[in-house]
């Protein structure tokens, strides 16, 4: 049994213009599929086969580095993928707007937050909005880290992730992590945020 890259539930060119349909195609296909092999490479006769990646996730500090880095690949980018939607929810509701309103004050709040965490993250990595029990908190992971596993400075559930590693923007967006931030943030599938938080 090995790890599978995910379909998309829409066209790469679905995301235009806030995420180009090339960025996405080379992301997907050579990014996330490369992370899948490696993966399964990496786990191949090494006991751990029939783990689930949250089971690996979790453990990963007694585990091989090509396990933290590539299952951390495999991981974050299916969620990076759900998180996205062209012409989502235009804001958080029910429950999930409850506990960002509990956990940060109000929306506003939380996306300085956010954006602050995505933009202060040194070179590549990742931000996080998270789940800690019944309230909320945001991080940012170096690499393809992420809060599931046990070397993450704050632990919890990610239920929303953007990818701040240059080959999810340079193609577009250059330097301007800022401007990708922004046009990510429109994308943002807040149905399946909520999902996720339901848990
Ligand atoms: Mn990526």
């Amino acid at each position: 049994m090995s790890f599978e890259l995910p379909k998309l539930n829409y066209r790469y060119d679905a995301l235009e213009p806030m995420i180009d349909a090339r960025t996405m195609e080379i992301h997907h296909t050579k990014h996330h599929a490369g992370y899948t092999n490696n993966l399964n490479n990496a786990l191949k006769d090494s006991g751990l086969e029939g783990k689930s990646i949250e089971e690996l996730l979790s453990g990963v500090s007694g585990l091989p580095v090509a396990v933290r880095n590539n299952g951390g690949g495999f991981y974050n980018h299916n969620l990076y993928w759900d998180v996205l939607t062209p012409g989502g929810a235009a804001a958080p509701k029910g429950k999930l707007l409850d506990a960002i309103n509990g956990s940060f004050g109000n929306t506003e709040n939380f996306k300085e937050t956010f954006v602050k965490a995505a933009l202060t993250r040194f070179g590549s990595g990742w931000a996080w909005l998270l789940k800690k029990g019944d309230s909320l908190a945001v991080t940012s992971t170096p690499n393809q880290d992420n809060p599931l596993m046990d070397v993450s400075e704050v632990r919890g559930v990610p239920i929303l992730g953007i990818d701040v590693w240059e080959h999810a923007y340079y193609l577009n967006y250059q330097n301007r992590r800022p401007d990708y931030v922004e046009a990510f943030w429109k994308l943002i599938n807040w149905d399946e945020v909520a999902r996720r938080f339901k848990g």
